[in-house]
């Protein structure tokens, strides 16, 4: 299988965890791409120009981090990245979905912080500095029950924290939030965080 990535992609960062968590990982050629480029190689698989993608053995192009990830699961036998039963379901599925939308609204607001400051939008720069505050807030309250195993939902979580940390004054969400870093201190100690870690941000 070959997986087409950039190695700063918090999503492909996500995969690639799993694949290591899964023991696939030796199955799995890593192929990086470029973005919003015309060249990308990823562009005849997926022409959403997006990664994380997984071409199969099959040929199957497959998108979306979460699919993928639940496809990965399929691929061997033990516990799953993604759990998909037990009694704690539908509580994992609201964090999953929890996670992934905070995710999404980190990289809006890096995009916008990308921009030159006088062609920022104030309304969406600061809606997601205030939806960002929100829930880095409401996960500090958490802090103490806060879920720690190598699955979908907490490790979509650490990627999405470990992506602010790169972006200018990102890693000032620790301010006041002892509890929310020494979570995020404790998954992110997993060497398939250490495998998969992006390479600074340029200067
Ligand atoms: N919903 C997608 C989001 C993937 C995504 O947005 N990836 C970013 C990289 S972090 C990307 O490819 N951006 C390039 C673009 O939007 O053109 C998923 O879960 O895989």
């Amino acid at each position: 299988m070959r997986l087409f990535m950039t190695a700063g992609s918090p999503y492909a960062r996500i995969v690639r965890i799993a694949a290591r968590e899964l023991g696939l990982a030796p199955r799995i050629t890593e192929v990086p791409t470029t973005l919003r480029d015309p060249a990308s190689v990823v562009l005849p698989y997926s022409p959403l120009g997006r990664v994380p993608v997984l071409e199969a053995d099959d040929g199957l192009a497959l998108g979306d981090t979460r699919t993928i990830c639940e496809y990965l699961d399929r691929l061997h036998v033990g516990p799953r990245f993604v759990p998909n039963g037990g009694p704690d379901l539908w509580q994992e599925r609201a964090f999953e979905a929890f996670a992934i939308g905070l995710l999404d609204g980190f990289i809006a607001y890096g995009r916008e912080l990308g921009r030159p400051e006088d062609k920022r939008s104030p309304a969406i720069f600061d809606g997601e500095v205030n939806r960002a505050r929100r829930c880095l807030d409401h996960l500090e309250a958490r802090a103490g029950t806060l879920p720690r195993t190598l699955t979908f939902g907490p490790v979509t979580l650490a990627c999405a924290l470990a992506y602010l940390d790169r972006l200018p004054t990102g890693s000032d969400w620790r301010a006041g939030r002892p509890g929310l870093a020494e979570w995020f201190a404790s998954m992110t100690a997993a060497p398939s965080f250490a495998a998969t870690a992006p390479p600074p941000p340029k200067a």
